[in-house]
């Protein structure tokens, strides 16, 4: 096996655009072979896009668990983790591993839908997900609940929900601004626990962003799997995504999917890093 491995602990979207469908897509764009332990399935009602969301049975859970861990994964993601129950699997296959990296998504929201999955997992992930994070790659909304705050909304309350978000044990925090804060560009926010970094890009007129954040948190695990240095994984991470938004589809009245393998095969968006 010459390529190297990552392991998504996540759910599956019918769509296609987010969940692990945008991850082993997303890793395969970075020649890496993904694989996946699956934790839920989520069709969209098509007359509402309203979720639904069904479980995995736990016992189904750990059966792919000890497969996937027999198959000795480099990196470790996770998504969808709908409950104490599977975080705490997550965190037990994690630990047990030999994986060098893992990338954190914390899913919470799905797009178009503010509200919580399911608010008792915010303190199993404080507890049992963060301490072990590699990276952790919030958006504003769970930014909040993992730092006990009000959704952020400024630059500056990111940096403090960042904080303290680094205080539960992470190596490294960036949060996904977008382009829900007050400035002029789409921007996400990198803190390593002693500077904070901005990147920027350009904010696209037209986004087509179902499972922009499960392809960003991919392409930062690939980016680690492969060796790029922290900051540099994000910022290329961010160029992926980026492109992948610009150059997404528009599936239905409803929703636009990000395209996965844009970065490669139309082009890449500028991104800028500055200190904060
Ligand atoms: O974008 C978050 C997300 C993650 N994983 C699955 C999803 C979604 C949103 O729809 O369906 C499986």
């Amino acid at each position: 096996m010459t390529q190297k491995k990552v392991l998504t602990i996540a759910g599956t979207d019918v769509s296609g655009g987010a969940g692990y469908a945008a991850d082993v897509k997303t890793f395969e764009d970075h020649d890496l072979y993904g694989f996946c332990a699956l934790t839920t399935i989520v069709s969209m009602d098509p007359n509402t896009w309203s979720h639904r969301v069904h479980h995995v049975p736990l016992e189904v859970l750990d059966e792919q668990l000890e497969t996937a861990l027999s198959l000795s994964p480099n990196t470790v993601k996770t998504g969808m983790l709908p409950n104490e129950d599977v975080i705490s699997r997550a965190s037990e296959a994690i630990k047990k591993s030999d994986a060098e990296f893992f990338i954190f998504d914390p899913v919470m929201v799905c797009k178009g839908d503010d509200t919580v999955l399911n608010p008792g997992v915010v303190d199993s992930m404080q507890k049992e997900l963060l301490p072990i994070s590699t990276i952790v790659t919030p958006n504003l909304v769970e930014a909040g609940n993992l730092a006990g705050m009000k959704t952020p909304k400024t630059v500056e309350e990111v940096k403090e929900a960042a904080k303290k978000i680094y205080e539960y044990g992470p190596k490294y925090v960036v949060i996904k601004g977008g382009t829900d804060l007050q400035v002029d560009e789409a921007l996400d926010i990198f803190y390593d626990g002693e500077s904070f970094y901005g990147l920027y890009a350009d904010k696209l007129e037209k986004a087509y962003n179902h499972g922009a954040g499960c392809t960003f948190a991919a392409a930062v695990a690939s980016n680690f799997t492969n060796g790029l240095e922290p900051l540099e994984a994000v910022k290329a991470a961010k160029a992926f995504v980026a492109s992948a938004i610009k150059h997404g589809s528009q599936m239905n009245e409803h929703v636009g999917v990000v395209r996965h393998n844009a970065y490669n095969k139309v082009g890449t968006v500028d991104v800028q890093v500055k200190p904060l």
